[in-house]
């Protein structure tokens, strides 16, 4: 057969344009990051920003961080705001691979980075009669835990994830890695912790039937 080669060649050709349209319908938004992201961390293998799913109540929120202040209310002896780098040189800074799972099912596990929710509240001298922790995002999101989960455990507000600071889709300035928690406990755009005396609070998503502790070993309906 004199048209072997001529064959060869148009099966090649053929193969070439399928895998290049392939690639395409599998194509992923792909997010900026200010430094490369790390995707392994002392011998454990890490997902990448770009594995979440994007499932925000408004879409990614961006953040100002020239007028941006964390602010610090409720029952607390001295209300405190802060800028941005205030939060990154006033307080220790801890790591920790933490993995997020969401209630649609996916899981993310990440090098968290950031200062303890237990330093940054006590600078503000909860009240005594404080028993709850709300958390409010500049997308009018809420969520809330009772307080002494974030003074018995090590939960970070990060400001980084895998070693490069959080992109705007993922929580600039500031997530809360609520550990041992359903996703939709850690909240993203952090503008907000108001400490309260009300157990009952309820957040976006608790008070539309998920489970107000949201613990990950549980379910999250309600019962
Ligand atoms: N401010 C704010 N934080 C939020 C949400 C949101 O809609 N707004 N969604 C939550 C949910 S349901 C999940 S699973 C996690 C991770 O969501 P992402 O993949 O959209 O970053 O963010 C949580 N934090
Ligand atoms: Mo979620």
């Amino acid at each position: 057969m004199k048209n072997i080669p001529f064959m060869i060649i148009l099966l090649l050709s053929i193969l070439i344009l399928l895998t290049t349209s392939f690639t395409g319908c599998f194509e992923q938004q792909n997010i900026q990051l200010d430094a490369v992201e790390i995707r392994e961390y002392q011998g454990e293998k890490l997902s990448s920003v770009n594995d979440f799913r994007e499932n925000s109540i408004k879409g990614p929120q961006h953040i100002n961080i020239s007028t941006y202040q964390l602010k610090i209310t409720g029952l607390v002896a001295i209300q405190k705001n802060y800028t941005y780098d205030e939060i990154l040189t006033t307080f220790q800074q801890y790591k920790k691979v933490v993995t997020l799972d969401c209630v649609e099912g996916w899981s993310v596990k990440i090098l968290w980075e950031g200062i303890l929710v237990s330093d940054l509240i006590s600078q503000a001298h909860p009240d005594p009669a404080a028993n709850t922790i709300i958390f409010k995002a500049s997308d009018g999101y809420t969520t809330s835990f009772p307080l002494n989960y974030t003074t018995d455990n090590t939960i970070l507000l990060a400001y980084k994830m895998n070693n490069a600071t959080l992109p705007p889709e993922r929580g600039f300035p500031f997530q809360l890695v609520a550990e041992s928690k359903w996703g939709y406990k850690w909240i993203k755009w952090v503008t907000e912790i108001e400490l309260s005396d009300n157990l009952n609070y309820k957040g976006y998503w608790e008070s539309r039937g998920y489970s107000n502790n949201g613990n990950l070993n549980e379910s999250f309906f309600e019962k």
